[in-house]
């Protein structure tokens, strides 16, 4: 038996088959893998939707699977929970979970929901907007602070802002927001419901790194090479959402002093990784997913340099792949997984993922394994769970955590664990 979910596997790519428009087939390699992909081959066997483009270098795209995949068992831990868009692991095991429509819980560690959080500010819901990301502070042992950010109505549109509170936890299973403050907000506000990101990740100098989105329309989405715009960035701010003094573009003109770095499209997928470095994966254009590890003041090109093509089959902008720049991403995905969530596995319950990066997929139906080589990915593994994955966590006990989502629907917290 090679993995437990290999059937689940097929049903998936039979799916995607049936969804993908025939015109988006012409030209491609036919799909040549499924549950009998072999290790050495690439994952993905589904045709690209820019087939004539080519990566910059060996490996950025398509990497081989690994010959060593554990096998995974699955369970789920705790269901009914409304849709969710993110968790975290308290210090004593419990998740503290956020649900788009604007409602916070502690999930406790035998999958009981309790009562939902007192204090959580509105949020506008609606679209791709709401409660989104949740993050404790690095001091949160003692300080119960933590940092959230959501889509914010406003008076001249709406926008991603973050803000940070207390956190009193009763002993109901609920708790309560004290001292509720937005320290941030992404500007410029845009009237639209997409493309808010985001992801909230402290580095290991408590540096905040906020990632958002471009808000997708045609006139917003240009501001990802504007520096004087917040759209398609990602900031590097305190805990009181002040710039930080060395950050790249901190006393130039014309210039946000939070932006970390620019040309970035729509980043809901962040971590460190093991030397305390940010990677992001970015949801791009149909067939330009993209993971990057975002160095200060580089531009990431979007929308003038990226893989893929718009979700009318038309070339971005003027179909360029690359620009001496403008940097190059470190993998991309054609057809696209659309990230979610993301963690770094260090635990030690799967050896064989030591070191990679777990990234949930909306359209993947399960978790993407990056396996690196320095800063190349060597290889990619896919877990299918039949569910769009909405956050990937490592638990304390070393297993790891996917949250699923269902539109309209309900979440449920799967629990992946290497199978004896
Ligand atoms: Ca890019």
């Amino acid at each position: 038996m090679n993995r437990l979910l290999l059937l689940l596997s097929g049903t998936i790519l039979s799916a995607t088959l049936l969804a993908v428009p025939l015109q988006a087939q012409e030209g491609a390699q036919p799909a040549t893998g499924g549950e009998s992909t072999q290790a050495g081959e690439p994952v993905e066997t589904q045709p690209a939707n820019a087939p004539d483009q080519q990566p910059a270098f060996a490996g950025q795209t398509r990497a081989p699977q690994p010959a060593a995949m554990p096998e995974i068992k699955t369970e789920v831990v705790a269901e009914g929970l409304p849709h969710l868009w993110a968790m975290e692991f308290l210090p004593d095991g419990r998740m503290l979970v956020t649900a788009k429509e604007g409602a916070m819980h502690i999930v406790s560690a035998n999958g009981e929901a309790g009562p939902a959080i007192e204090g959580v500010p509105e949020v506008l819901s609606g679209g791709q907007g709401g409660l989104l990301d949740v993050a404790l502070a690095p001091d949160f042992e003692t300080s119960s602070m933590i940092f959230f950010s959501f889509s914010e109505e406003r008076d001249d549109g709406n926008g991603t802002s973050v803000a940070s509170a207390k956190l009193t936890a009763d002993d109901k299973g609920g708790g309560t927001l004290e001292n509720v403050q937005v320290i941030f907000r992404q500007m410029p506000s845009y009237d639209g419901n997409k493309h808010f990101g985001s992801r909230l990740v402290f580095g290991p100098n408590n540096e905040l790194y906020v990632t958002v989105g471009e808000r997708s329309d045609p006139e917003p989405r240009v501001q990802a090479q504007d520096l004087k715009s917040g759209l398609g960035k990602i900031f590097r701010i305190d805990a009181t959402g002040k710039a930080l003094e060395d950050n790249p573009f901190v006393g130039q003109d014309n210039a946000l002093p939070e932006i970390w770095s620019l040309g970035h499209r729509n980043l809901q997928s962040a971590t460190l990784d093991g030397e305390g470095r940010l990677w992001t994966v970015e949801h791009g254009p149909r067939g330009g997913d993209e993971l990057n590890r975002p160095e200060p003041g580089k531009n990431y090109g979007w929308p003038e340099v990226t893989y893929g093509v718009e979700y009318s089959g038309d070339a971005v902008g003027q179909g360029i792949t690359q620009q001496a720049e403008t940097e190059q991403p470190v993998y991309y995905w054609d057809p696209v997984i659309a990230p979610s969530g993301m963690a770094y596995y260090d635990g030690d319950a799967i050896p064989e993922w030591k070191g990679a990066f777990l990234v949930g997929g909306l359209v993947a139906q399960g978790v993407v394994v990056i396996h690196m080589d320095g800063d190349k990915v060597k290889y990619e593994e896919r877990v299918p769970l039949d569910a769009r994955i909405r956050d990937v966590k490592v638990g304390p006990d070393g297993a790891v955590y996917a949250v699923t989502e269902s539109r309209g629907g309900n979440s449920t917290i799967v629990k992946l664990t290497k199978a004896d």
